[in-house]
C-alpha cells in the first residue's frame, strides 16, 4: 500500500475557530479525516502531522524517506519564509505536493512567493479543503506513475 505524509506548519491547528472567511468552517481534525478517507479510496493510507515549529517539520520530512511515498505539505507561513523547509524537501526525494487553503496569489504580496513551490512537485491553492483531496490524490497518482 502506499503511503502518504500530509504535513501542516504553523497555526493550522487553530482552522475552524477564526477567519472562516479565509480558511473555511472545517478544523484541522476534519480536513485530515478527508486526506485519510482520500487516501484510502486511492488505495494508499495516510498520516498527518501538525506542527508549529520549523524544526518537528524538518524531522518528519528528513524520516519520511525511505517510509513514505509522497508529501503532501500545507507550509503554511513558512511557505514564505522558510529555506531549510525548502531544503529538507528537495534532498527527501520523494514527489512532494504543496497545498493552501486560501488563493496565496490574491492576497498579500509577501504570500506570493514560495520557497516551499521551488521544491514541489505540483503546487494547488484557493480551493479550500478540496485542495487537499486533491493533494492526495494527485501525490498516490505521481507515486504510481500516471
Ligand atoms: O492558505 C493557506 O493554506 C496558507 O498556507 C495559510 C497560512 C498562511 O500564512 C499562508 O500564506 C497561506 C496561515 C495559516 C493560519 O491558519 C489559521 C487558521 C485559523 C485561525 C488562525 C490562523
Amino acid at each position: 500500500m502506499y503511503r502518504i505524509l500530509v504535513l501542516n506548519g504553523p497555526n493550522l491547528n487553530m482552522l475552524g475557530t477564526r477567519q472562516p472567511e479565509i480558511y473555511g468552517r472545517d478544523t484541522l481534525d476534519d480536513i485530515d479525516a478527508l486526506c485519510r478517507q482520500t487516501a484510502e479510496k486511492f488505495g494508499a493510507c495516510a498520516d498527518c502531522f501538525q506542527s508549529n515549529s520549523e524544526g518537528a517539520l524538518i524531522d518528519r520530512i528528513q524520516q519520511a524517506r525511505g517510509s513514505y511515498d509522497a508529501i503532501v505539505i500545507n507550509p503554511a507561513a513558512y511557505s514564505h519564509t522558510s529555506v531549510a523547509i525548502m531544503d529538507a524537501l528537495l534532498a527527501c526525494d520523494l514527489p512532494v505536493v504543496e497545498v493552501h487553503l486560501s488563493n496565496i496569489h490574491r492576497r498579500d504580496e509577501f504570500r506570493h512567493f514560495s520557497y516551499v513551490s521551488k521544491a514541489a512537485t505540483g503546487v494547488i491553492c484557493g480551493l479550500g479543503k478540496k485542495g487537499y483531496v486533491l493533494a492526495v490524490e494527485a501525490a498516490v497518482s505521481l507515486v504510481k506513475g500516471e
